[in-house]
Order: C-alpha cells, then structure tokens, then sequence
C-alpha cells in the first residue's frame, strides 16, 4: 500500500487563510504535519485491516486535539472554536475514524465533564482525559432508539448513596477499549441523567462490533449494564433532561461540520492531481470539458462548506450559534464531502476504488458521518422546524 506522504493542498479558493488568526494557521500546521507523519503512512492499512491504531491516542493528545475549546486547567488547548474546528478538518483529511476518536474524546466525554460535572469529578478525569492516559466513549444510543434518544430505556434506581443501572448501548465509538462512558439513562421519574461509568464497574461491559464496511479504523462497540452500581457522585448533578446529550451532540456535529469538509479537500486534491497526469485520448482527463465540470462543481461546493464553517466558527465564538445553524452546516458539509467523494472516485476510473488511493476509504467512512451526530434527514428535519416552527418529531 501507498504512503501518502506527499499531500495536501490547502485548496483556499476564496482566500479564507486571510481570516484566520497566527494560532488558527499554527494549529493547523502542527496538526497537518501530525497527520502527513503518523496517520498518512499507516491508515490504509488499519482501515483495511478494521482495526483502530490505539497507538495515536497519545499523539492526537500530544497535538491538542482532545478538547481545543476546553480551558487548559482542565485539561484542554485553551483555544477558541474556530481552532477546534481546524483541528478537525485536518484530523479529518487523514480520516473520518481518527477524527472520531478526538470528537468523541473532546466533545462527548471532556465537555459533558467539564460542563455538568461537579468541581471534584472535574478534577479527577479531565486532565488524564486530556493527556490520553484515560481514554472515553458516549452512550446515548440504544438498539431501539437512534434517532429518537427521547425513547431511550436505559434507566438507573436509587440505591441510597448509588444509582443501580440497567441497560444497553449500541454503536458506541471507542468502547471497547475505554477506561470510562459517559452514559445518559433515565431515573424512576423519567428524567435523562448523565454518569461517568467507569469500565472496572461489576456489571458492565463493551463488546466490539464487527462487520463495519465504513469507519473502519474506528473501533465501534456495545455498552451493556447489568446491575451496575454507580454512586452518586458520579452523575452530573448540574444537568437534568434530553438538553444534556444534546448539548454535547452540538459541540460534535459543530466540529464534523468542519472535519468533513477535510475528507472532501482530500478527495477533491487527489482527483485533480490525478486528473492532470491520467491520459486518456492523447490528452489528460483534465482537459475533458466534462472533467472540469466535476472538478469545479467540486470546488465550487467545498468552497461553499468552508465558509459555512467559517461564519459558524465566528457564531460559535461570539457565543451565539444555534443547534438549527450547526445542523445545517453539519448537513451540508458531510453531504458536500460524501458528493466530492463520489466524483472523484469517478475521475480515477477504476483507480477509484483502490487503497492505493484514499477516495473510496473517505467514500465509505462518509456513509458514517452521514449518519452518525443526527442523520441528514434530521438534520433537514431540525431546519424545517427551525425555519416554521413545527415540530416534525411529535
Ligand atoms: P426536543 O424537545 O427538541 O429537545 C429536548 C431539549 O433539548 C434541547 N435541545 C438542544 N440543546 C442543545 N443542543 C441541541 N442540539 C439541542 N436540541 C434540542 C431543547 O431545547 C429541549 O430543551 P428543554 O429545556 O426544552 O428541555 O427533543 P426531541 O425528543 O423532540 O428530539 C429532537 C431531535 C430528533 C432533533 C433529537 O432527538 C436529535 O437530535 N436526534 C438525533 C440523535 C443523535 O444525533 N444521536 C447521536 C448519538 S451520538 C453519536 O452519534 C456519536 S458519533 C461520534 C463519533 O464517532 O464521532
Ligand atoms: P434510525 O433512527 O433507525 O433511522 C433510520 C432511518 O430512518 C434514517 O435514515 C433516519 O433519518 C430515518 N428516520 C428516523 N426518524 C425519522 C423521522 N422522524 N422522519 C424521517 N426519517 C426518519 N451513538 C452514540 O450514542 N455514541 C457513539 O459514539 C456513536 N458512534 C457511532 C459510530 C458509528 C460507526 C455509527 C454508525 C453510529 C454511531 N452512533 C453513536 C449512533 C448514531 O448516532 C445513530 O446510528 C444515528 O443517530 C441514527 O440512529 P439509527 O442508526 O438507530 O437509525
């Protein structure tokens, strides 16, 4: 298999470099550096393999990567949304699961505990978070309720000074080799709470899930709870109601709306350099006028998301953005990514579909992100209700 070394195009159409701060281009170097070294030469390999290079855990926290926005005394980089969002993209680049593993990390397990998590809890996880010494996965999904996490059946009882949890999880990132799970189970009221479970809990366990054909150097699992006890000081106690998971769900899907648009650039990067140098009829592909069509409908709409991402990276800083304006750019990006992808593939004729290549791995990791943080039609769904007011889920 290929190494990739060589790569990466910066494809800054419309000169949005110009926005950005010496921190936003400094973290952006660092990072794509990190990944031309350590993901570009191994990741065909790990994808082909379905196996998760747990090896990289340590280097995404040496870079920063876990948690950007979170503040560094608690084990975050201190830096502001729009860094975040870089880190994705260039995460990303590389590809869709090692982006996963930092989003999951950062977003679903350090933000929960930074922002629900009592001063003690805080202290106790999130700088071992933070350093890649304790690694996390999320639970909100269940084998019945996806889309719908309001339904979940999940549920804990009260114990005296524990909480006695029952039930079960399903396609959770990074599972089965995580020392904690954040877990959101609903109490004899019928109220959501969030916990830490650690994985050393009598009770519990998080078999892996085979037969993924997408995110494959991604490791996917269960989380199973058979009478587990969980004291009470493990749940959040600032936090009640589906607006705790959900919260979280925005701080990821706000950094897929950029890391998708990494996986797009690099499709979009291989397809034009490939069609420059393929001859076909005594001429390069790029000189089909029906070639240039679909490399500047490409970059037209790559364009387009990055800045999407931009404005909602400005939003985002000054506090403001919206769940409906990060589903929108979620929703747009990753289905811009998912299109670019395609037509590249197209462009390398049966190159396409080879590890040589990375087109086809980004194709089918994007079937993932299409999904996974709100499916594209919820995310259409969340816009319509934004926009008339009604409720489409009722
Ligand atoms: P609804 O009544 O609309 O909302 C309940 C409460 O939550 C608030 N809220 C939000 N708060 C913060 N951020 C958001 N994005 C929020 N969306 C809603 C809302 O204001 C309300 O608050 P309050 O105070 O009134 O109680 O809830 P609903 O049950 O009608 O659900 C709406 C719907 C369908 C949009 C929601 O359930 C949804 O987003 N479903 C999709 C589920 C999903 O995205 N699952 C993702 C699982 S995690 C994952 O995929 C990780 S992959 C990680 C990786 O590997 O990278
Ligand atoms: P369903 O909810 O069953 O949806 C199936 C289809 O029906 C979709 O096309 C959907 O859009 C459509 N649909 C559903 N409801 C409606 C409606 N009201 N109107 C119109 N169409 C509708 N979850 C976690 O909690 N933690 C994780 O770490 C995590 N990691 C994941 C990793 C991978 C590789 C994958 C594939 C998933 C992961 N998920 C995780 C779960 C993910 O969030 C769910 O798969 C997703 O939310 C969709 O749920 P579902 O698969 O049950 O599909």
């Amino acid at each position: 298999m290929a190494n990739r070394t060589d790569l990466y195009e910066g494809h800054d159409y419309y000169a949005i470099d110009e926005l950005l701060s010496e921190e936003h281009l400094m973290a952006r170097a660092a990072v794509r550096e990190w990944v031309k070294q350590e993901v570009s030469p191994i990741i065909e390999e790990y994808s082909h393999k379905a196996t998760c290079p747990t090896h990289l855990f340590k280097g995404l926290a040496e870079i920063g990567a876990f948690g950007p926005s979170i503040p560094t005394e608690y084990g975050g980089g201190g830096m502001d949304e729009i860094a975040y969002g870089i880190i994705m993209q260039e995460l990303e680049r590389g590809d869709s699961g090692i982006r996963s593993m930092a989003s999951v990390q950062g977003s679903l397990v350090m933000y929960p505990i930074y922002k629900y998590a009592s001063e003690e809890q805080k202290r106790k996880y999130l700088p071992k978070l933070g350093n890649g010494d304790f690694i996390g996965c999320f639970g909100l999904t269940e084998p019945d309720f996806g889309s719908n996490p309001a339904g979940m059946v999940t549920n804990v009882k009260d114990d005296g000074d524990a909480y006695i949890l029952n039930g079960a999880k399903m396609w959770i990132t990074n599972s089965p080799v995580a020392d904690l799970a954040v877990v959101w189970a609903k109490n004899e009221a019928g109220e959501i709470l969030g916990m830490v479970v650690e994985k050393d809990s009598k009770g519990f366990s998080a078999p892996e899930m085979h037969g993924k054909w997408s995110l494959r150097a991604s490791i996917t699992g269960e989380l199973i709870f058979e009478d587990v006890r969980v004291p009470k000081s493990q749940v959040f106690p600032s936090v009640k109601g589906l607006k705790g998971p959900l919260s979280c769900l925005s701080k990821a899907r706000y950094g897929i709306a950029w890391g998708s648009i990494g996986a797009g650039l690099d499709c979009y990067d291989t397809a034009l350099r490939y069609s420059k140098e393929r001859i076909q009829f005594g001429r390069p592909l790029a000189g089909f006028q029906l070639t240039q069509k679909k490399l500047a409908e490409m970059i037209t709409e790559l364009t387009k998301a990055q800045l999407l991402a931009w404005r909602l990276g400005t939003l985002a800083n000054k506090g403001t953005v919206t769940p409906a304006q990060i589903s929108m750019a979620k929703r747009n990006n990753v289905f811009t990514a998912l299109t670019v992808a395609r037509e590249s593939r197209q462009i390398l004729g049966g190159m396409g579909i080879m590890n040589e290549f990375p087109i086809m791995r980004h194709m089918m990791n994007l079937e993932t992100v299409l999904t996974y943080e709100g499916t594209h039609d919820i995310h259409l769904l969340i816009t319509g209700m934004d926009v008339t007011g009604i409720n489409a889920f009722e």
